[in-house]
């Protein structure tokens, strides 16, 4: 008798209509042969999908040109599908339920014809995880299935996981005709579906992460108690070999992945890789919070990637241990047949086609890597890889890191009076935008927990959430703020950054071990600098001390933007975080103001 999953693919065969059906069984050799037909015989539009890199510097490496307008995660044509739209909430693109399965099912019929479906059996965590969930992703695209992967466990003994159960979340990909116009990611929450057609860009396509470990299973952790989150998971080990974890959330272009595999600059310190972009955080039987990284892989920005911003991810991209490593939008060098981005170690190649395979020269201004162009690599390639990476159970949590980018208001670190205080401050939490949009620059992006495109419900009810999973932890995380681009009054940055982060990674192990006391101000306890661990570095005390300054006017109008953003959620904003809110702004009313230079 045919199992549902059987079942399901034959459904959407019927639907999709492609001309062969291929079930991945997640081998090294299968990927040789996907890889393959990528080269040889599968094409989008109208291009070969991989391009093999040169085998000597680059072996087992291969580059894909995605189509032109298929560069990035498409926020504005990603719906979340519940019944209503209250559920979804203002943070969420929302359409009926039925109405996206009928648009949908039109857009779908026939979409593989001439082409191959694979149906990826694949696992988010440790198979043997009780924290790890089983899934079924069907695409179009080999690309897509060399990528899977990488970054997820793929493997027939998913399918015997998954048995004749129902529940599992169910992805279908197609690339359409790449048409943006004809592009949609949506998920239905009731179905325990994704569907997802018109793209094969990474965050659009690759099922597995954003869209399921996140924006489904941050629905599935609010009805089973746990957390989803756009976090990475590092262990900080101490000149006496003592570990603490530590998961950080930051929006993009705030050095996520630099901070996952951190070249320590103080001596004994060393940081340990065990995620980059996603935790899953649940409650353990000792009550503390355990995180597990549902990925197998990096899937990274490549621009600014260096020996000086992020030297183990240079050595994680030339391992050369699991097959294989894709480049996705890179430039290319033509004479050595070498990737090549904007950042990179070494002078500019002197003969260069840009990321569309086009001639490119240094006097066209223009970039030749594309700016969100990216690597897809595995973890076990990473030489700061954990030992802890393979743990079923997690690694517990001792503090929660939440970043932002501004060049004034929060200090290079505060620590949250308590887990309460904590969640208001990540609520409130905005980014300023980069230069990737000139006439942008420096507007404010509240993106609370860096979960703003990726929590599937209310984000009211996501921080009533967080509150409730506080009041279970015993004990919970300390919550932490940092923000390394503080500017001076040039502009310029104060803080060096980078491998020098590990200074701050420092105090807050010290905080959380109980080791160094802290100075009160408004937002949270500070360090005193004779506690942050400055030797070697250059920063005169005064621009330290604007490091931590906190100004009483920027903060009154600060908490005006942050009043109106929070408002939009409503009845679901929790009374906790309204009275965190009145209780910060009591703070600086002009005659209650005392802030002054930590010392
Ligand atoms: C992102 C990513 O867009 O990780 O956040 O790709
Ligand atoms: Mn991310």
């Amino acid at each position: 008798m045919a199992t549902y999953v059987e079942k399901w693919i034959e459904e959407i065969a019927k639907l999709t209509q492609p001309d062969k059906i291929y079930w991945c069984n997640g081998s090294e050799k299968e990927a040789h042969r996907l890889v393959e037909i990528g080269i040889k015989e599968e094409r989008l539009g109208g291009k070969a999908v991989f391009y093999e890199l040169n085998p000597k510097t680059y072996p087992n490496c291969y580059l894909h040109r995605s189509h032109p307008t298929d560069v990035a995660r498409t926020e504005h044509l990603t719906f979340v599908c519940h019944k209503d739209k209250e559920t979804a909430g203002p943070n969420n693109n929302w359409m009926e339920p039925k109405e996206a399965k009928e648009r949908l099912t039109k857009l779908s019929m026939g979409c593989m014809r001439g082409r191959t479906m694979y149906v990826i059996p694949y696992m988010m965590g440790h198979p043997d995880s009780p924290y790890a969930k089983a899934c079924i992703q069907i695409t179009d695209s080999c690309y897509v299935a060399v990528n899977m992967r990488i970054m997820a466990r793929v493997g027939s003994f998913v399918l015997e996981k998954i048995g004749n159960r129902q529940d599992f979340v169910k992805g279908l990909h197609s690339v359409g005709d790449l048409d943006p116009k004809k592009r949609f990611i949506m998920h239905f929450p009731d179905d325990n579906l994704v569907w997802s057609i018109g793209s094969g860009y990474g965050g659009n396509a690759l099922l597995g992460k954003k869209c399921f470990a996140l924006r489904m299973a941050s629905l599935l952790g609010l009805k089973e108690g746990w957390l989803a989150e756009h976090m990475l998971i590092i262990g900080v080990e101490d000149p006496e070999g003592n570990g603490t974890y530590v998961t950080a959330a930051m929006p993009s272009a705030c050095g996520k992945t630099n901070l996952a595999m951190l070249e320590s600059t103080l001596p004994g310190y060393k940081i340990w890789t065990l995620g980059d972009d996603i935790s899953w955080l649940n409650i353990g039987p000792d009550g503390r919070l355990y995180a597990i990284n549902p990925e197998a892989g990096f899937f990274g920005v490549v621009p600014g990637t260096s020996m000086k911003s992020n030297p183990n991810m240079m050595r994680t991209l030339k391992a050369n241990k699991f097959y294989p490593t894709i480049y996705t939008n890179t430039a290319l060098d033509v004479d050595t047949n070498e990737p090549w981005w904007e950042g990179v170690d070494g002078p500019v190649p002197k003969n260069m086609v840009d990321w569309q395979g086009k001639p490119w020269d240094s006097s066209l201004n223009t970039n030749a890597a594309h700016p969100n162009s990216r690597f897809t690599v595995s973890i076990y390639n990473c030489p700061t890889l954990s030992r802890e990476f393979d743990n079923p159970k997690g690694v517990p949590i001792s503090a929660i890191i939440l970043g932002a980018r501004r060049t004034q208001l929060i200090p290079l670190v505060v620590e949250s009076f308590n887990w309460q205080h904590g969640v208001f401050s990540g609520a409130r939490t905005g980014s300023e935008t980069t230069a990737a949009a000139a006439h942008q620059i420096g507007v404010v992006r509240r993106d609370p927990m860096a979960m703003l495109p990726f929590c599937g419900y209310d984000m009211g009810d996501y921080f009533r959430h967080w509150i409730n999973t506080g009041k279970k932890l015993t004990p919970p995380p300390k919550i932490f703020l940092v923000n390394w681009f503080r500017a001076d009054e040039k502009g310029k940055f104060i803080w060096p950054g980078f491998g020098e982060n590990v200074r701050v990674l420092k105090w807050i192990v010290d905080r959380v071990n109980n080791r160094v006391d802290a100075k009160e101000t408004p937002l949270g306890y500070v360090p005193h600098l004779r506690d942050l661990d400055l030797k070697g570095l250059d920063i005169p005390k005064g621009k330290l001390e604007k490091l931590f300054e906190i100004n009483p006017q920027d903060w009154q109008q600060e908490l005006e933007d942050v009043e109106k953003f929070l408002n939009q959620f409503g009845s679901h904003l929790p009374q906790e975080i309204r009275q965190e809110f009145d209780t910060t702004k009591a703070k600086f009313t002009p005659s209650l103001v005392k802030v002054g230079p930590c010392a």
